[in-house]
């Protein structure tokens, strides 16, 4: 079967925002407006069980209102065909909105328009970064008192650092909001209900000016000034192009085909990111933000293809986005339910069909296509064949998982790979009933499998079930889950954070395992030199061994041990990361060494080694925001001072103040009920994890005392 829709008439894009921002209330009018849907749910209805909104369909995020996992829909719009992923914007979903970004051509950026730039917004705007996505923004809720389009610009410009190049400017601002003036096709839309059916007129410059009046003059004077700046958005868009630029400062006219052309060459290349505004609660702007996406968004392959890596992740080629070269996928999703596995892929490149073998490079082993389904939220659709480009859905794959590259076996190829955030808080699991142990580990396999921001881990001392992932939500969820999805029931025990240890400093160290008991005896010595290594440069094992002085193949025993080992520190327990182990010497027995010897040498060396090396205990230290009234911020810092936090930054917020610093996050569990009675409940925060920093040495004991309760 031939291609049914050229390239260039796909769009593939994220919605992305902080919590709330009206991601999922975006997403629904776009499937109303483009004909997918005939009704529009509201979030805040789905509650009452009155029904779901398409994306946010899992029985948790109705309960609560919020999007937890991304969920992709496709709609038509203008002869385009757009697909679009609806991503959660609590911090502990990160994962959700990292691994949509790392498969997506674009992304249309949320912000609610009284709060602006927050926190997640900041956090996921620099994942776009990472992955080098072409951006819009959408400055939403203009309907909302105190919503300010001015200082929501100054964020996007100074806290995001972002060429923000304005397309368009509101009309009025909460309820006097009535549309938006678009300045690339100079007029202004006005509508006159917020009915999801009600049409805007189209009028003039000078009409709006003449017909609105604004009791802000805020508002007003946006409107006087509209001339100029479409003056400003003119001059800033065609300097993308040298000639158009040339023939606007000589005649002072340009042609609007050429300026659109300008503002997607500087959107594509992220040199300009245009803004858009709008209610998508109200019904205004939806319809202007989809064009904006097909007018200014990619295609699949419009900002260059896919890097193709080595084993190390180095750079040595590039995958052009077409039909016609080898396949190549990216597996970025993974979903496990009764029903069985989906395994949600990218395509790249090639055409791959319903029976084909592909090659998981990443693990080196084989899978069978045996169905392809077209995911819409909850549904799917079969499909006979995917093309480059497309997002798919591949059925019952075996050992395909997040992150991995999938090939034409004859030409494998490894895809840039996927960055995972780590783990920072930790909870004992246990199951309800005695006979649900090994339902529950099972169980618990899957979610993490399905997550690559959860891990699992048995307590060599105690032999619980941990379970580790982004915050207290995350896990409550990962745990709710289990019991709706997989029919497992556990108890969760009370959250814990993760700590880390360090090497102190360079310790060089040498062991002699000896052992004479009856019969053959045990020998191995090893010289090792440990060295700190820079925070995310990982565990590295380095053989300078010279002349055979420890034979070959006891080598990986002794770099066994020490990545063993070092799961657990000698300061408390926790895994030591960050350093380099360098074996320089040994000696052996002809006789009596063995890998087991070795092993045991390695591993003893570790641990004493990390004792005299002055070890340091270290605990993720969260970047936090509080916005609230100027009246409790007094209280709120004097609070977070007393949590041996730091403030970086206060100031008014539109109507609110704020408050922003770094906090350990052992200090902040429960953080929610301090603020609400410290507010009257007018307090909001939110919290990401930034770094790990040392614990204060007269802290240790008390921490760690703290723990064990
Ligand atoms: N006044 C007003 N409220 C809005 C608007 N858009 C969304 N809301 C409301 O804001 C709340 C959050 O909306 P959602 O669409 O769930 O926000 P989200 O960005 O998807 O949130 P998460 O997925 O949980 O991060 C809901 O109560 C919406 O009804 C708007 O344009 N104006
Ligand atoms: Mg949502």
């Amino acid at each position: 079967m031939a291609r049914q829709k050229p390239l260039k008439l796909y769009r593939n894009i994220g919605i992305i925002a902080h919590i709330d921002a009206g991601k999922t209330t975006t997403t629904e009018r776009v499937l109303y407006y483009t004909g997918k849907k005939h009704q529009i749910i509201d979030v805040h209805d789905t509650k009452d069980g009155k029904g779901s909104t398409t994306t946010d369909y899992m029985e948790q995020e109705r309960k609560r209102g919020i999007t937890i996992q991304s969920a992709a829909v496709t709609a038509e719009w203008k002869g385009h065909q757009i697909n679009v992923i609806d991503t959660p914007g609590h911090v502990d979903f990160t994962i959700e909105v990292n691994r949509s970004l790392r498969v997506l051509d674009g992304a249309v950026v949320v912000f609610d328009g009284v709060a602006g730039v927050e926190p997640q917004t900041e956090t996921n705007w620099r994942l776009a970064d990472q992955y080098h996505v072409p951006r819009v923004c959408y400055i939403n809720k203009m309907d909302r008192i105190g919503a300010s389009f001015a200082h929501c610009i100054k964020g996007i410009r100074e806290r995001l650092n972002a060429p923000a190049l304005l397309c368009q400017i509101p009309l009025g601002s909460s309820d006097e909001f009535v549309g938006m003036a678009d300045l690339v096709a100079n007029v202004a839309y006005i509508w006159n209900s917020d009915d999801k059916d009600s049409k805007w007129e189209t009028v003039s410059f000078e009409e709006a000016k003449a017909r609105l009046k604004f009791n802000s003059t805020v508002d007003t004077d946006w409107v006087a000034r509209l001339p100029a700046l479409r003056e400003e958005m003119l001059e800033t868009a065609l300097a993308m192009d040298d000639d158009a630029f040339g023939h606007l400062i000589e005649t002072g006219e340009h042609d609007p085909e050429m300026l659109k052309k300008c503002i997607r060459k500087g959107c594509v290349s992220g040199q300009l990111v245009p803004v858009f505004c709008g209610s998508s609660y109200k019904n205004k702007g939806v319809q202007q933000l989809l064009d904006a996406v097909v007018d200014y968004m990619p295609y699949p392959g419009e900002n260059g293809g896919i890097s193709i890596v080595d084993e190390d992740g180095n750079v040595i080629g590039e995958q052009e986005v077409k039909d016609d070269a080898p396949a190549r996928a990216l597996a970025f999703k993974v979903i496990n339910d009764q029903f069985g596995t989906l395994t949600f892929c990218r395509i790249y490149s090639g055409v791959i069909k319903k029976g084909d073998t592909l090659m998981n490079v990443t693990r080196g082993k084989k899978e069978r296509v045996g169905r392809i389904v077209e995911v819409q939220a909850d549904h799917t659709r079969e499909i006979d064949e995917v093309r480059a480009g497309d997002i798919c859905a591949f059925v019952s794959m075996k050992d395909t998982e997040t992150g991995d590259s999938l090939s034409d076996p004859a030409h494998p190829a490894l895809l840039e790979r996927m960055r995972f955030p780590d783990p920072v808080i930790s909870v004992s699991v246990e199951p309800k009933s005695r006979n649900d142990v090994d339902k529950l580990s099972t169980a618990l396999y899957k979610m993490v499998k399905a997550d690559p921001s959860l891990r699992m881990e048995v307590d060599q001392e105690t032999g619980q079930t941990v379970l580790k992932g982004m915050g207290e939500l995350h896990l409550e969820i990962t745990i709710d889950r289990m019991r709706s999805e997989l029919g497992v029931e556990a108890n969760m025990g009370k959250p814990k954070v993760s700590f880390r240890e360090a090497f102190g400093q360079t310790v060089e160290h040498i062991y002699t395992h000896k052992k004479q008991s009856g019969g053959s005896g045990q020998f191995a010595e090893v010289k090792m030199i440990f060295e700190p290594g820079e925070p995310g440069s990982g565990v590295v094992f380095s053989d300078e061994v010279v002349g055979g002085r420890v034979p070959r193949e006891y080598i990986p025993a002794v770099e066994h041990a020490i990545k063993v080992e070092s799961r657990q520190g000698q300061v408390a327990g926790y895994e030591v990361v960050d350093f380099k182990a360098r074996l320089l010497d040994g000696k052996y027995h002809d006789v009596d060494s063995s890998a087991l010897a070795f092993e045991i040498a390695g591993r003893a060396c570790f641990r004493e080694a990390q004792r005299l090396s002055k070890p340091k205990l270290l605990e993720p230290i969260m970047s936090l925001e509080v916005v609230t009234e100027a009246t409790y911020l007094g209280d709120v810092i004097g609070d977070i001072n007393r949590r041996r936090g730091q403030i970086t930054d206060q100031g008014q917020k539109g109507t609110s103040a704020f408050v922003q610093g770094f906090v350990p996050l052992s200090e902040m569990f429960g953080y929610i009920n301090f603020l609400r009675s410290a507010t009257s409940g007018r307090g909001n925060f939110s919290m990401i994890f930034d770094h790990y920093e040392e614990v204060p040495a007269s802290m240790v004991e008390k921490l760690m005392e703290k723990e064990s309760k």
